[in-house]
């Protein structure tokens, strides 16, 4: 789709140019419910501790976030939204200048005010599919947008999630949004395609993902994967702890490596040091 083989798997964001070594997405979930920490930092002293953890750790940019979209999650409302992230984002950019923000948001109201206060990306979990004004709003603002793959809705996307071919629904799915979103004047350079582990999927359905990112990659944009500490580690036998999110790095180290093995550039993890020291090893190898 994207012929730009020099630049294959890089995101430029204003003056800086991400990748095409791994770049870690450290997760900031300024909730109280959030499956693996949530209430871990929902004061703007501990999220911005955090922030500042997670940077020192190697992260490139902080995904900011003010709401649950675990499975079986209720919405929260939009100004409660942009009250929890807004003054998180303020505080991070005042403190530390080079730290790239994305806000993780479906909705244009806090997208559009995460952007005033100094977000850089826009993370929507449904691909510019949920708030129509969302596209022209990352038109606009010419800033990188994630788009990401979910069957159904948080609440209820875990109850039966089904495919005929998992693998092809998602890149045709991404390929689509992605066609449409340039479409409407998102750039096509401002574009990063995610297949959405863990939403409206089985562990079946995340592995033969995970197998097969390369049909992804070869879309032509750069890739993000979010499987953090997320529930296949815990349905893999001996992979993760079923109960304790926390548990499950180890899974989530692994799947990351293969993940960058398969072309994608950017990890979105709660624990950055680890993923980042094994992702070190990971492009080592590669440039050998
Ligand atoms: N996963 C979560 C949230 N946002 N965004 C992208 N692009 N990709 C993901 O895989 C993704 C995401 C869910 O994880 P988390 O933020 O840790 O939990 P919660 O939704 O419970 O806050």
């Amino acid at each position: 789709m994207r012929s730009r083989l020099d630049t294959r798997g890089t995101l430029r964001v204003g003056d800086r140019t991400l990748g095409p070594g791994p770049v870690l997405v450290g997760i900031l979930n300024v909730t109280p419910d959030s499956f693996s920490d949530g209430g871990d930092h929902f004061d703007l002293e501990a999220a911005v501790r955090h922030a500042a953890r997670m940077l020192d750790e190697g992260a490139q940019v902080i995904d900011v976030g003010g709401e649950s979209t675990r499975p079986g999650s209720d919405p929260v409302p939009a100004e409660e939204e942009v009250r929890r992230v807004v003054p998180v984002i303020r505080k991070i950019v005042s403190d530390y200048p080079d730290a790239i923000i994305s806000i993780d948001t479906y909705r244009t109201s806090t997208a559009k005010a995460a952007l005033e206060a100094g977000a850089r990306i826009v993370n929507d979990v449904t691909a510019l599919r949920k708030d129509p004004e969302m596209t022209n709003l990352v038109a606009d603002a010419g800033c990188p947008v994630i788009l990401m793959h979910m069957q159904g809705e948080p609440k209820t996307m875990q109850q039966n999630p089904s495919y005929e071919e998992v693998v092809r629904e998602v890149r045709d799915f991404l390929a689509e949004r992605a066609d449409r979103a340039i479409s409407a004047g998102v750039k096509p350079e401002n574009i990063v395609l995610d297949p959405g582990i863990g939403f409206g999927k089985t562990l079946e359905h995340n592995l033969k993902l995970l197998k097969y990112l390369d049909a992804i990659v070869d879309l032509g944009f750069p890739v993000l994967v979010g499987t953090s500490r997320k529930g296949m580690f815990g349905k893999i036998p001996g992979a993760g702890s079923p109960e304790n999110p926390k548990e499950r790095l180890f899974g989530t180290v692994a799947a990351n490596v293969m993940a960058y093995e398969r072309g994608v550039t950017f990890f979105r993890v709660h624990d950055v040091r680890e993923n980042r020291e094994a992702l070190a090893v990971a492009e080592a190898v590669r440039g050998a």
